[in-house]
């Protein structure tokens, strides 16, 4: 990422165009630094198009839904054009479920019955043999049996690794920055090690300093208690801490005092924060797939949500990631879709929000301006803490942000912020415009001190200052 920018924004199910545009008009003035974009090679068509089709590899031609090569090829080039990189998820697992002759979005066929999958091509030799995963204790299992039915591809033959690093290079070649590379616990260690490898360095033409190898975040969930450790990935690259995810809700749901997170980190068992690629809810758990269960916080519990966003865009630990979804109760349904099946683009309000079926919480002032939070707080730790001992608390960045949360009570009291004298804007109430501040205003002393007013029954139990929102 460029060195002023920070978190990656899951665009789920987004079109490449529409990325774009949001690249140009959006995401580079907030700070954002990278996006997440859907699988982007050719998938099973199936039924009314719920969104895990694109979970069902069909060829890795790039064309899905999203849009096709030319398309995504210029996203990459516009986003990164204005310092904001792109990051495919790559599903390299396993083909589609057994289904016999299946069509994918870029018209190619696919006889998963035989495990035939002719535009790759990849026959049944490229597969393990059948078997369903049913016992998570064992390892073997997990990684050479078949994962909800899906065609497991054994990525131990060379014909199938040269596939995938065929696949990742032209990516890598069309200018992304990384990968999230889903299911990775259900593959060999030693298999990816061979593969990522084999990856070239990132495209210098995209303005990637020479040498640069991508970024990887491997989707591996470790809760504890089975066969298969995230320590068994770390030297791959990053992992997914989906203890994050799971402890994060629990506590804004209410689970836990506030005050407990005061050695929220390494301290609450994660993984080092090197390691860890860290978010409140993805498009798995944000609908019951995946892990974290009840505990789980989407845009359906819009105030704690965003408190715990807000916590975890102030917080050093790890490298973080935004979700982007689109609005669902079914939790099938696809993006919102034409009658012809075709995704339907995000309208963009006045006030920032999205229209269409989108919910696009990156663009939740809350949420948006605390990436520039994140921001002007780089490379600093977390400093004078403060905790009512309950479900209040408030923390300084170095000398650059103070954040102070209320999940229950009125906080109204002198706090120190450790900024410098003068008049801030909360970035959370309001936003830092052309010098004014369309929110609450916090004045700081010249020993720092500052009167922080937070009401209990405020729209967000969160207020943050920082060095670049001094009026
Ligand atoms: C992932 N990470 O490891 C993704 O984050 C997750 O979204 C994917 O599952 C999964 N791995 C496989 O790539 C999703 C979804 C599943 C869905 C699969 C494949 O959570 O429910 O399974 O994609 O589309 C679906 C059906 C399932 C069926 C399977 C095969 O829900 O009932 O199993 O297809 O036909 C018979
Ligand atoms: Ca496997």
């Amino acid at each position: 990422m460029w060195g002023d920018r920070n978190t990656i924004v899951h665009l789920f199910e987004w079109k490449w165009n529409d990325i774009a545009d949001e690249c140009e008009r959006f995401l580079q003035y907030k700070g954002y630094g990278g996006v997440q974009v859907s699988p982007v090679n050719e998938n099973a068509v199936i039924g009314n198009r719920p969104w895990w089709e694109r979970y069902q590899p069909i060829s890795y031609i790039l064309t899905t839904r999203s849009g096709n090569e030319a398309q995504f090829s210029d996203m990459v080039r516009r986003c990164n054009n204005v310092g904001v990189r792109i990051y495919v998820d790559v599903v390299i697992n396993h083909m589609t479920g057994n289904m016999g002759t299946v069509w994918g979005t870029g018209g190619s066929v696919g006889y998963s019955d035989i495990k035939s999958y002719p535009a790759v091509p990849y026959d049944a030799s490229h597969f393990n043999p059948d078997c369903q995963i049913e016992d998570y204790t064992n390892a073997y299992e997990v990684r050479n049996c078949e994962l909800v039915g899906l065609r497991d591809l054994n990525q131990g033959l060379e014909h199938v690794r040269g596939k995938i690093v065929d696949f990742m290079n032209h990516l890598i070649n069309l200018g992304v920055a990384g990968f999230r590379v889903d299911a990775s616990k259900h593959m060999w260690p030693g298999d990816l090690e061979i593969m990522f490898n084999r990856l070239n360095n990132l495209n210098t033409n995209h303005g990637f300093a020479g040498g640069s190898r991508p970024f990887i975040f491997q989707e591996v969930i470790d809760l504890g208690g089975e066969g298969i450790s995230f320590r068994e990935y770390l030297h791959l690259g990053r992992i997914t801490e989906f203890r994050f995810s799971a402890q994060i809700g629990r506590v804004f749901r209410g689970g836990d005092q506030l005050a407990y997170l005061s050695n929220w980190g390494e301290g609450w068992g994660f993984m080092a924060s090197g390691s860890a690629l860290v978010f409140v809810d993805n498009h798995d758990n944000q609908r019951g797939h995946g892990a974290g269960g009840d505990d789980i916080l989407t845009y359906k519990q819009s105030k704690q949500y965003k408190m715990a966003t807000a916590f975890a865009l102030a917080h050093p630990y790890g490298s973080t990631r935004v979700m982007s979804s689109f609005a669902f109760t079914d939790t099938d349904i696809g993006p919102p879709q034409d009658g012809n099946q075709n995704i339907i683009s995000p309208g963009i309000n006045a006030d920032d929000t999205c229209t269409n079926g989108w919910v696009c919480e990156h663009r939740w002032r809350q949420i948006a301006n605390m990436i520039g939070f994140r921001n002007a707080v780089r490379g600093t730790d977390v400093n004078e803490w403060w905790s009512n001992g309950a479900q209040q608390i408030a923390f300084c960045r170095g000398g650059n942000g103070f954040i102070a949360f209320t999940n229950s009570g009125t906080i109204s009291q002198t706090m120190q912020t450790c900024l410098p004298s003068g008049t801030y804007c909360d970035v959370i109430s309001g936003s830092f415009i052309n010098g004014q501040c369309t929110g609450k205003t916090v004045t700081v002393g010249a020993n720092g001190m500052g009167h922080i007013q937070l009401a209990d029954n405020e729209e967000d139990g969160v207020l943050a200052i920082h060095i670049n929102a001094r009026i």
